[in-house]
């Protein structure tokens, strides 16, 4: 079989699962999100990292598909754990360039939060720097119909690609996700990192650093004043049937 046809059953068979990984606030170390990332458990060769798939998805169209998959999933596990009595977190889900460039993905999103029941202050999409530059007043119309909602918008490995910071003080944008990199070679990048957190904040904005795998980190970036974490310090992403320990239930 060719990779296409094999994705196309994986979809069909229910091959594809989502992982998850907590995003934790940096003062008070409770957990405020998580971030679905796309597994595929496929029946001879095991767990397939996004990676590997996505762009072939994505040059195929496929990902439209994938992309929606994941949408509804994400939010149905969250209505579900809210039902279950868990405090509420953001679920995070990333947008693919052609997702999100699709003329009707605001009633796309509108429609999946509609039938799994989710409030859309649950919801959070992730683009990137890229998407978000590029074809100007389509993409403001779109994130501001995002916005209108009731959902947050984020943008995903922030510092990689090129924004434009003119770009970014019109976005309504509700969050930047400091790529790891940054965070990784964080004495190198110091100077960075602290800037964005500071434009951040300037712009009304949050900010969350990705890829978090030391103390040493964590300590800086609270030193920083950096508003939350995800990274394998606290917790690589997970199946959610394993996250339900580290959840807090409400209390009644
Ligand atoms: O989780 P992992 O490190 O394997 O993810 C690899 C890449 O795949 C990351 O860049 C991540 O953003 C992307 N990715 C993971 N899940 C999804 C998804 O559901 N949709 C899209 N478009 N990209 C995803
Ligand atoms: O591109 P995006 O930010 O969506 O992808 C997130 C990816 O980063 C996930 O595939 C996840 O597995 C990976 N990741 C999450 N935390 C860490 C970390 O602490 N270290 C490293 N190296 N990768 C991480
Ligand atoms: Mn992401
Ligand atoms: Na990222």
């Amino acid at each position: 079989l060719t990779m296409e046809t094999e994705l196309r059953k994986a979809l069909k068979e229910g091959q594809f699962e989502l992982h998850y990984q907590p995003q934790k606030n940096i003062v008070t170390g409770s957990i405020v999100g998580v971030e679905a990332l796309l597994r595929w458990n496929h029946p001879k060769e095991g767990f397939i990292s996004p990676g590997t798939f996505i762009p072939l998805a994505e040059k195929t169209g496929l990902i439209l598909e994938i992309g929606e998959w994941v949408m509804y999933e994400a939010c149905r596990q969250n209505k579900q754990w809210q039902d279950e009595g868990y405090n509420p977190i953001i679920v995070g889900v990333n947008l693919s360039a052609k997702q999100f460039h699709q003329n009707d993905l605001v009633d796309r999103v509108a429609s999946i939060l509609e039938k799994t029941g989710l409030d859309p202050s649950y919801l959070e999409l992730e683009i990137t720097e890229s998407m978000a530059m590029s074809n100007e007043e389509d993409i403001i119309q779109t994130l501001e119909g995002l916005r209108d909602l009731g959902v947050y918008v984020s943008i995903d490995d922030f510092g990689t690609g090129y924004s434009s910071l003119k770009y970014l003080s019109r976005f309504p944008v509700n969050k930047l996700k400091i790529d790891k990199v940054f965070i990784q070679n964080r004495k190198q990048n110091e100077a960075i990192v602290k800037s964005i957190i500071h434009m951040s904040h300037s712009l009304d904005m949050k900010v969350i650093a990705e890829g978090v795998e030391t103390e040493e980190q964590l300590t800086f970036l609270k030193n920083e004043s950096c508003d939350e974490m995800q990274g394998f310090f606290y917790s690589k992403p997970l199946p959610p049937a394993h996250l339900n320990t580290m959840f807090q239930k409400l209390t009644v």
